[in-house]
């Protein structure tokens, strides 16, 4: 299991539905300040100029604070600016087209929607799963929630070999019920980005994980 990821709790991610482009270093900052073992950059929609000119001032600030920094979605990019790693959906083709770019070293992660598909990702050799979403969020429309029925079995299968990252509408609120279901890792967008205080919010969450 790659050690980094293995010591992360809270999977921080710099989403510009939420954070302007001008904001998104001091956020990723603040989420690190705040205990976030992971960064991610993801920037729907947006040209890959910009993703790429923000992913270069990302990177620096996370190799700094000893946290993986990881593109949403462009292995390229994330190959060009040399991330820790790539993020990407069911839908973004295979592991080994991912590698064809980045090479054999990179994390790559892969988001799941069910038990099975999270077998599958681990089978494949996938670094670490996003399993979720657990309910159904606005960061991500049109997407049911798969409960958390599934949580528990993941975390003791695949969650054994690769690091499993719940998300998809957890917020503080929600959170001991999520950890109580079986999650020891959570991603949470909107909970954290839209709190006033993004670094108070992340430790929060990372000292709740951490119990
Ligand atoms: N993939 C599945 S749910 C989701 C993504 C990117 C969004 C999670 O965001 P939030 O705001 O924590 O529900
Ligand atoms: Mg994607």
């Amino acid at each position: 299991m790659n050690s980094k990821l293995k010591l992360a709790h809270l999977y921080g991610i710099v989403d510009l539905g939420y954070v302007a482009v001008e904001s998104a270093t001091t956020v990723a900052k603040s989420l690190l300040d705040g205990g976030a073992g992971v960064i991610q950059l993801r920037a729907k929609g947006r040209e890959l100029d910009e993703i790429l000119e923000l992913a270069k001032k990302l990177k620096p600030i996370c190799r700094e604070a000893g946290v993986p920094f990881i593109v949403n979605d462009f292995a390229e990019v994330a190959f060009e600016v040399g991330a820790d790693g790539v993020h990407i959906g069911q839908d973004d083709g295979s592991l080994s087209d991912v590698r064809d770019v980045v090479g054999e070293r990179m994390i790559v992660g892969r988001s799941t929607h069910s038990l099975e598909q999270a077998k599958e990702a681990l089978l494949e050799g996938f670094d670490y799963i996003g399993f979720g979403p657990l309910f159904p969020t606005p960061t991500k429309v049109g997407r049911a929630g798969i409960g958390v029925e599934n949580v528990e079995l993941v975390q003791s299968t695949v969650g054994q070999e690769i690091p499993v990252f719940c998300i998809g509408g957890i917020h503080r609120g929600n959170l001991a019920g999520v950890q109580k279901a079986g999650a020891q890792r959570v991603v949470i967008v909107s909970d954290v980005l839209k709190a006033e205080n993004v670094t108070e919010a992340a430790r929060e969450i990372v000292t709740q994980l951490r119990k």
